[in-house]
């Protein structure tokens, strides 16, 4: 079972498109174990996007970033970082795929609602920044057996 880190950054959470995103991944059959609703630090948008450094649109992304709250969360799923990263779309919503997060809701790279962890390496070196482990809750949920295939 794998787990990713999503945030819903603050274009999203401002245009209200907190319950939408949830939702369309609830219905997908991730589960969420994990959910924080918080400011961002300048030192945390600095660790999370370290690999951004130097590049021409950092300080643009560290300033979005931590303009406004944003709602960090755990899923959890077989493939759950391909799934999700499927859900979001590609970075840039004009090359997202037709109902896709980005495609639907954002137009502009600088603006495309959510982050999302891209392997299993970063999604636990994500998790461990934005999370610590008793803020993570394992549990059972009773669809699981006819979602995740466990037989
Ligand atoms: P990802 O969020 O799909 O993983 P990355 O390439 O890791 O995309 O870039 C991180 C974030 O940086 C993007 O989601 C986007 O918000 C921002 N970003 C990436 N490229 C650009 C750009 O060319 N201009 C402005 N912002 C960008
Ligand atoms: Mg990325």
């Amino acid at each position: 079972m794998e787990r990713t880190l999503v945030l819903i950054k603050p274009d999203g959470v401002q245009r209200g498109l907190i319950g939408e995103i949830i939702s369309r991944l609830e219905k997908r059959g991730l589960k969420l174990v994990a959910a924080k609703f918080m400011s961002v630090t300048r030192d945390l948008a600095e660790k999370h996007y370290e690999i951004h450094k130097g590049k021409p649109f950092y300080e643009g992304l560290i300033n979005y970033i931590t303009s406004a709250p944003v709602l960090a969360m755990v899923w959890e799923g077989p493939l759950a970082i391909a799934a999700v990263r499927q859900t979001m779309g590609s970075t840039r919503p004009t090359e997202a795929a037709p109902g896709s997060i980005r495609h639907d809701y954002a137009l502009v790279v600088g603006r495309n609602l959510t982050h999302a962890s891209d392997g299993s390496e970063t999604a636990i070196q994500e998790i461990g920044i934005w999370f610590r482990p008793e803020e993570i809750a394992s549990w059972e949920r009773s669809s699981d057996p006819w979602i995740f295939e466990q037989n």
